[in-house]
């Protein structure tokens, strides 16, 4: 298969299935090609980040959203989680093998606390908050979300970053007993993902113990995930053991698999396509029971909808580039 033919896939045909069994090909077409930059990846050094000058008022704005909510349903019986399987309904047949509780995480790396620390102390004082975000997955598909969860940012402070803290990495558990998708090579296990530590400290980016007012399922990531809203689906690392502050721009899960696709940044971005696939519009799983088999297809906004809250960020980073 050549790169032409791979790149020939209609976005109608992308399926997980697609993804993943046209990896092998596509891996071996892409080396074939004269060394592209690989600003998008791990080994590449970003721009320094500018200051981010969101106001608290500009922040809640970001916090809610007329549009209606994806079923409760659909939410939590269509999902990526490839530790139960690469299908869209897997993750909510073979989840319930994962234990939730206890559950401690790991803060590791570039701060003065470090430290093991259980779930209950982690989010100990900080109120759970309603957030009601869209989640724009890579592969097209959306849904909006009434998560419930803690701002990122309160929590990783507790640790006390250095000046060295530039970036915080996450990382799912990987147990074999209990999540039946790990005996397939589909990711080089353990799942993980990261942030610049402006982007953790934002205060729209949550750590989410819930959805629709009641503890996350175990296929959405119980017992603490991570949402992103203005970057594509996969950055929203699930069940979490591990946070580490690096220096370095740290290894992501499907960056270390496909670098030319997927960046380190990942923001919903519908002017850098996927290269087999545009990001102009996607498929908006809503309220309505038929949007499962007829969604609607609306137009991709820069930053999933939520530029007026975190562009500056990116100013001055040409994102097609940093994609
Ligand atoms: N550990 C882990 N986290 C993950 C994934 C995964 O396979 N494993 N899939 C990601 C992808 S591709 C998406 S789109 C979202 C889906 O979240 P949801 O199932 O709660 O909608 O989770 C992300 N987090
Ligand atoms: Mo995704």
């Amino acid at each position: 298969m050549t790169l032409r033919d791979a790149l020939r896939i209609p976005a109608s045909e992308v399926t997980d299935e697609t993804v993943y069994h046209d990896r092998r090909r596509l891996l071996a077409a892409f080396a074939s090609l004269p060394a592209l930059s690989l600003a998008g990846c791990a080994d590449a050094e970003p721009p320094p980040s500018p200051r981010t000058n969101v106001t608290p008022a500009q922040a809640r704005g970001g916090f809610a959203t007329d549009e209606a909510p994806t079923r409760y349903e659909d939410v939590t019986s269509y999902n990526n989680f490839y530790e139960f399987g690469t299908g869209k309904q897997d993750p909510s047949r073979a989840a319930k093998t994962l234990r939730t509780s206890p559950w401690s995480v790991e803060v590791a790396g570039e701060c003065a606390k470090p430290g093991t620390i259980s779930l209950d102390d982690l989010v100990r004082g900080l109120a759970p908050q309603e957030r009601i975000y869209r989640l724009r997955c890579v592969e097209g598909w959306s849904m909006v979300i009434p998560w419930l969860g803690v701002p990122l940012g309160e929590i990783l402070k507790r640790f006390q970053p250095t000046a060295n803290a530039k970036f915080v990495a996450f990382t799912t558990l990987a147990d074999r007993e209990q999540m039946p998708g790990l005996r397939f090579r589909s990711i080089n296990w353990p799942y993980r993902e990261g942030l610049r530590i402006d982007e953790a400290m934002h205060p729209l980016t949550l750590l989410a113990t819930g959805l629709y007012g009641k503890p996350l399922p175990q296929q959405n990531g119980a017992p603490l995930r991570l949402v992103v809203p203005w970057k594509y689906g996969f950055k929203s690392i699930k069940s979490i053991v591990r946070i580490e502050f690096t220096e370095r721009m740290p290894k992501t899960a499907w960056n270390d698999l496909q670098p030319r696709e997927y960046g380190f940044f990942s923001n919903v971005n519908p002017e850098v396509d996927h290269p087999r696939w545009s990001q102009k519009t996607e498929r908006r799983i809503s309220g309505d029971g038929a949007s499962r088999l007829f969604p609607e297809r609306i137009a991709t906004r820069m930053f999933n909808g939520y530029a007026e809250q975190v562009a500056s960020m990116y100013s001055g980073m040409d994102l097609k580039r940093w994609y």
